[in-house]
Parts: C-alpha cells; structure tokens; sequence
C-alpha cells in the first residue's frame, strides 16, 4: 500500500460519491481502487464485516465503513479548512441536510435509476457488470450487470417508491430541483462560497444517480442548469476548502428554507415515526445486540399520496447528530427561531426516545448513561 488514503469504491455509487468528493475538496491525497466482487471478498468483507461501499484505508492501515465516519476520521487528521461549520445556524443546517441528502434523496435517486430501464438500463447494467468482471466486453458486462443490479432494484419499493406514488415522487423533485437551480444562481455552494457538509451530502445522490443516469440526467440539464454547475464544481479535482467563505454572521441562505421546509414536511414525520418504533422493536427484542436494518414498514406522505415503505433505523443515527448539535448549544433562541421557519418546531429539542450507535458498522443501542 502506498502512503496515500485508499478510496474502495465506483462510479456509479451515491455514497462513493460523496467520499471522492469529500477527499477531492480538502485536498488529501488518495487513489481509487475500483471495489470489485473480488476486492469485496478479499478486502471489503473482512475488514469491515458489511458489505458497504465506500470503504476509506488511512496509510497506517485503519479501515473505515460509512461517509459520516470516514469524513469525521479525516476531519480529526486534517483539521485545516473544516467542513463543519462553528456557528450554530450553519453547523445545524449541514447536519440536516446531509441527513436529508444520504436518508432521503435516495428515494428519487433510486427512482430515476431503476424505474427508467429504457433510458437508463445500456448504461447502467454496464455499470454494474464491470464491478463483476471489469474488463469483460460490453455485452457480458450488461448481461452479468443485470444480475448484479437486481439486489438494488429490488430495495426501490422498500424505500417507499410505488405504481401509486411515482407521480408524487417526481413532483416533489422536480420541485426540488427548482429551489436548488435559484440556490445556485446565486451561490457556488450551500452555505456560500466554499463547500460544507451539507454539499457532500448532497453531492451524493445528485453525482452518481441524479446527474450521471441518463433520464434523470437529461431532467437535471434541462430543470436546473446552475445545479449541474454546481455538481460539476463539486466532483472536480480543483481543492476548494481553501478558498472561498461561508456567509457572514452565521446566515442561512433565504433560498435554503424551501429545501428545509420539503425535508421537515416529507422526512421528518418519517424520523418521529421510525424513533417511536424503534422503542416499541426495543421491548419486543430484549436480547438482541444490535439493531436490523430494517425493522418492520409505515406509511409515509409525499406531496399528499400516502404509501408504504421500510423503517429503516440507520436515520436515527445520522439525525442524532443534529439533536446532540442542538443539545449542545447554550444559547439556541436563533436557531429555534430557524427551525420553527423550516417547520421542524420543537423536535429537536424533543430529541428521541433511545440512543443509538455504531459498532463494528453495525448500529446498536448506546449503553444507558
Ligand atoms: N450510510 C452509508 C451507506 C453506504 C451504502 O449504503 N452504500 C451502498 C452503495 S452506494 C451499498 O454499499 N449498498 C449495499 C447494500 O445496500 O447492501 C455511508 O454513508 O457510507
């Protein structure tokens, strides 16, 4: 191993995505080593115990799982040029939004992906098929592809993406896209000038799915044109942490608060739900040490079309990011008069119901204090 960062991942992945970017704008040298079948058996799976992409390697050989870990390792080893801002507003601000970006725009990511086989699938079964045998020719790659590709196809209901609610899906990001193209008319980034946590967050469902897919690609290129010029910025080799401020006097961008609004109308029902269920899995699965990954189903609303999907507990752990945030501040009348705009009221300060954690990649309870 060379004494640069290893990034195992691929192209097409959201979450590789968001890492690559990650590494590109704080300026840390790494090579990408392409996660194969086979490099997730030799390496992947047994150093982490999942099979998750991206996986970051530091020169001194420890192995992280998870964009939010591998981002806080490497923030703690290279802590010039943050990406988490220190005012109250801006740091809050990130942490949800990459909790709506990682948790809940991989619904239209997924959407467009896989329910758009005639536009999409050439280029994506290709995709898949070179992470099984990357130098096959094309059309062993498609065909080998579309095995491949069948696991993740299959989650798109699980997230909640039904015949019923398609409509409502695209609706609500095609709305989306058009707060984001008056965000970046006016702005290089979230928060201004440089990038934050928020944009890596973002930058994962909007590179790999989003902007890199055929159908949704052509949708993004004619919706929201200074979005794309912000997606290209973002995926860049050009280190752009150095450069560059964030807004003074710890602004929030006007053109941020319909992109807050649309996550506490559409994800943050979700979150409650998926805490006051987790508590109720908690008393029927005493013994158990850590937590499924999914744990039963519930209804959601998008753009007012109600449909099922999986209670995935993972979100608590990234949204408690944000409650820790707010617990920790001393003085929150600024921020709560912010998140009373953005429709999130008091949940913050209502926090949930258990502590989670993550060990060995897998979440757990956190021990009581
Ligand atoms: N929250 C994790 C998610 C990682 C993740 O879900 N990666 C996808 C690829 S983009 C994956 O490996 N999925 C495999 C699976 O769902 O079994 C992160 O931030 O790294």
């Amino acid at each position: 191993m060379s004494g640069k960062y290893q990034l195992y991942g691929v192209e097409c992945s959201l979450y590789s995505g968001k890492a690559r970017s990650y590494l590109r704008k704080k300026g840390i040298p790494f090579d990408e080593v392409l996660a194969t079948i086979n490099v997730y058996k030799k390496f992947i799976i047994p150093r982490t115990g999942v099979q998750f992409i991206p996986v970051v390697q530091s020169p001194e050989d420890d192995v992280w799982q998870d964009t939010t870990e591998i981002i806080d390792q490497l923030e703690s080893r290279f802590p010039e040029h943050p990406v988490y801002p220190s005012t109250p507003k801006q740091r809050l601000v990130s942490l949800l939004l990459e909790t709506y970006a990682d948790e809940w725009l991989v619904i239209p990511a997924m959407h467009y992906r896989w329910n758009y086989p005639a536009t999409n699938g050439r280029f994506i079964y290709g995709e898949f098929g070179s992470i099984v045998m990357p130098n096959a020719p094309g059309f062993i790659r498609r065909y080998l592809g579309k095995k491949a590709g069948a696991r993740f196809k299959g989650a798109v209901p699980k997230l909640g993406v039904k015949a019923h609610n398609i409509n409502a899906i695209e609706k609500s990001y095609v709305s989306l896209l058009g707060d984001l193209q008056t965000h970046f008319e006016q702005y290089d980034f979230v928060l201004g000038s440089k990038p934050s946590l928020a944009d890596f967050g973002l930058i994962g469902p909007l590179y790999a799915h989003l902007y890199r897919d055929p159908a949704p690609g052509q949708l993004m290129r004619k919706k929201a044109p200074a979005l794309c010029d912000w997606v290209r910025r973002m995926i860049s080799d050009e280190v752009s942490m150095e450069a560059g401020e964030w807004l003074a006097n710890d602004e929030i961008p006007e053109t941020l608060m319909p992109v807050l609004q649309r996550m506490s109308r559409e994800q943050l029902p979700v979150i409650e739900d998926t805490d006051r269920l987790l508590a109720e899995w908690r008393t029927q699965n005493p013994g158990k040490a850590t937590i499924d990954r999914m744990i039963g189903t519930h209804e959601f609303s998008v753009e007012g079309v109600t449909a099922e999907r999986a209670v995935l507990p993972y979100v608590l752990w990234m949204y408690q990011r944000a409650v820790d945030d707010y617990h920790a501040l001393s003085d929150t009348a600024a921020v709560d008069a912010l998140l009373q705009e953005a429709g999130f009221g008091d949940a913050l300060r209502r926090g949930l119901t258990h502590r989670v954690t993550r060990e060995n990649n897998r979440l757990q309870f956190a021990a009581e204090s």
